[in-house]
């Protein structure tokens, strides 16, 4: 009998061919974060899918692609040592706050993220694995998977790909190493990129999402700082593209603060030009966590924070600290 040898690099995935396997994903998962997980659902065996709080909105459309093949468990019951679960799979995870009350299991878990290194985490935990280099978790996801023997069928390829998509802007800001991965995945799987076009790409008219954007655009208030302008405004829903539509507008940072009892959570969103220019939104939150004992992070264009801070104090101190930051970077 001959038997064909394969030569299998070990990982964190390698864990995931046995026991019951949960993955967990930031809060209000984005489509990388819920694309990650539905490839892993896909690719391994006994994957449950869970969501801490809710899925976002670009992510349940990625969802419906899949006709009802792949269930998301909101908010999981899980016992204090992780039971009925082994592994629980951290994906798209940059600090605790964004998976609390599941922040406790970060440190005995698999994390794979794509933001900035936690060193805090890193220094406890041997499961994790961070590249801040990789423009989306999905392409390192994929990478792990396939080192581990996973095969990428479609519906893997249809999420991974959807992931890459969406955290590069739709290939707007995507290294040609992004592109590389996508087409290298959409081959595996067979699929066309059109197809994931497809099913990323439904308008769903929202009367409540146009609402929040309106009462954001009126609460709005903008400050020029040096040669850049931040905007900023509180809105209690629809943060992210409340955020991206003042950037849309044309300030270079643009700023949502929503309250939730006595926390405040801020998310930002930064344009190209200031980004060029040298600031870094997630650096930025990482800075205001130092400052007020809060909790934030993320990539150089979009980051979050959270703070158990009053709106008005907390906007008065990131606004003190932008005005340090951008008074010193200069447009290329
Ligand atoms: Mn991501």
């Amino acid at each position: 009998m001959v038997s064909e040898e394969v030569l299998i690099m070990s990982n964190v995935l390698d864990e995931l061919w046995s026991g019951r396997t949960l993955v967990l994903s930031h809060r209000n998962a984005d489509i990388d974060a819920m694309g990650c997980s539905i490839a892993l659902a896909a690719m391994f065996p006994n994957v449950t899918i869970g969501a801490v709080e809710s899925v976002s909105r670009g992510a349940q459309n990625l969802l419906k692609s899949f006709d009802g093949h792949y269930q998301v468990t909101v908010d999981p019951q899980v016992d204090h040592e992780g039971s009925p679960y082994d592994p629980i799979v951290f994906v798209d995870t940059a600090t605790p706050s964004q998976v609390e009350p599941y922040d406790k299991y970060l440190s005995s878990s698999i994390v794979v993220d794509h933001h900035i290194l936690n060193s805090a985490l890193a220094d406890v935990n041997t499961r994790y694995h961070c590249e801040p280099a990789s423009p989306s978790c999905a392409q390192i996801i994929h990478r792990l998977a396939v080192e581990v023997g996973a095969e990428v069928n479609s519906d893997a390829a249809l999420a991974m790909v959807a992931g890459i998509m969406a955290d590069t802007e739709r290939f707007r800001i995507a290294p040609n190493s992004a592109l590389l991965d996508t087409l290298t995945i959409l081959e595996e799987g067979g699929l066309e990129l059109a197809d994931v076009v497809q099913a990323i790409e439904r308008p769903v008219y929202d009367r409540s999402r146009v609402i929040a954007m309106l009462k954001a655009a009126r609460r709005s208030e903008h400050f020029e700082i040096g040669n850049f302008i931040l905007a900023r405004t509180r809105v209690g829903a629809f943060e992210a593209s409340a955020a991206r539509n003042l950037v849309n507008m044309g300030a270079d940072v643009g700023i949502v603060a929503s309250e939730d009892g006595d926390t405040t959570s801020l998310t930002g969103r930064a344009s190209r030009r200031v980004v060029d220019a040298g600031l870094h939104l997630g650096e930025f939150f990482q800075r205001l966590s130092k400052m007020t004992g809060g909790d934030g992070g993320g990539h150089a264009g979009a980051a979050g924070f959270k703070a158990t801070l009053p709106v008005e104090e907390l906007e008065q101190t990131y606004l003190e600290l932008a005005m340090e930051v951008l008074k010193g970077l200069d447009p290329r």
